[in-house]
């Protein structure tokens, strides 16, 4: 009797355990099973939408947008000649308000300076982006011959070291290393109203390693949101090395908990937004992580693992969007300036989204899909 009753009292203890198993998993692997199942889902969503489609986005034309490490070193080295060939490339912005711009690769970074008071912290954000990045990938393949997708970085893979992740990892196949170890203090930012300091990170100073170190790169816009300034309001010339200062307190924000709160917190894009874009969310997390220029919110492109990252934020968008794509797809919020200051109109499917000198005035309702519109690409 005694011992039937021990034996049913281990048996529930064990039961008990059994329960109590799950949390003590590790949750970012948890929630990077989920992110899996909403990728899965988004993807099923695009496959059977351009399934049946005989004109337009269809399954023969849709080009496939990998994470960098996916890529092999064959199409990583084509990545980089073609970024190369952009930073060749004459400007057209030099008489277009660009007076500093060197080349197309600059056109694209002090178009991001001409637009930013508008495009970031405003209903604008994701819209612009994914247009912006389009146009860059266009450029690569037809002014540059890539024969490629735009590639992003999924930074759920790297946030505990970025400098391990095989965009920064400094061999031949990445986008170049850290910046060179130079004790430093924080960075002040000023932007949008606000004033932050960014503590130091790993690096500092100059690309070392890999593409785009100072021999073989040479940055010309900005700073625009930090000191030493650069001339004409970050559009003049101002040559100098790229700079990176890795820092694991930020990507720490990039970690896959995060990326899951921000695709399962909000049904509509205004708070989708408001998470995704905030100074502890994934967005700042993969600039401010990256560091360096990424800290610059107006000069950053200027950076080319900015197309990365900005690619794995429009995957976000998307993935967001294939949860429920009737009812996110077309979704507006917000309006037209960072946090509505000066005062803006709202933004609808009709407001226009302003390329500059890299492309032609969209509306948002045409940049808003990723298979429609002028857009003909998935995330895999
Ligand atoms: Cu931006």
């Amino acid at each position: 009797m005694k011992f039937q009753y021990l034996s049913a009292c281990l048996a529930s203890l064990a039961a008990v355990s059994n329960v109590n198993a799950a949390p003590h998993k590790d949750p970012e692997a948890i929630a990077t099973k989920q992110i899996n199942q909403m990728d899965a889902k988004y993807k099923q969503y695009i496959q059977d939408t351009i399934k049946t489609r005989k004109t337009g986005c269809t399954s023969k034309n849709i080009i496939k947008r990998q994470e960098w490490g996916s890529l092999s070193k064959p199409e990583r080295k084509s990545y980089i000649d073609a970024v190369y060939c952009l930073q060749k490339k004459a400007p057209q912005g030099r008489n277009k308000g660009i007076p500093g711009s060197q080349s197309r690769f600059d056109d694209f970074a002090g178009t991001h300076i001409q637009q930013a008071p508008f495009v970031h912290f405003s209903g604008l954000f994701f819209h612009f982006h994914r247009y912006f990045v389009w146009l860059y990938e266009k450029a690569l393949r037809e002014e540059c011959g890539y024969k490629g997708a735009q590639p992003y970085w999924d930074w759920t893979l790297s946030w505990k070291d970025p400098s391990k992740s095989t965009v920064f990892d400094g061999s031949p196949y990445s986008l170049g290393s850290n910046g060179k170890k130079v004790p430093h203090g924080p960075t002040t930012i000023r932007a949008y109203g606000i004033v932050m300091d960014i503590p130091p990170g790993t690096g500092g100073g100059c690309v070392e390693k890999g593409p785009f170190s100072q021999d073989k790169y040479t940055l010309s816009l900005g700073p625009n949101v930090f000191e030493p300034y650069g001339p004409d309001g970050g559009l003049g010339y101002n040559p100098r090395c790229l700079k990176r200062d890795l820092n694991p307190y930020w990507t720490n924000n990039t970690r896959p908990a995060k990326v899951l709160e921000a695709l399962t917190a909000c049904q509509d894009i205004g708070c989708f937004d408001t998470i995704v874009e905030s100074l502890d969310g994934t967005h700042a997390g993969g600039h401010f992580g990256q560091g360096g220029m990424g800290l610059d919110t107006f000069a950053s492109p200027g950076d080319p693992a900015f197309w990365l990252h900005h690619g794995q934020v429009d995957r976000m968008w998307s993935l967001w969007q294939g949860q429920n794509p009737r009812n996110r797809t077309l979704q507006t919020a917000q309006t037209g300036t960072a946090f509505n200051n000066p005062p803006s109109a709202n933004v609808t499917l009709n407001t226009l989204v302003d390329a500059g000198i890299v492309g032609e005035k969209k509306s948002v309702k045409d940049v808003s899909s990723t298979i429609d519109g002028p857009f003909c690409y998935m995330y895999v």
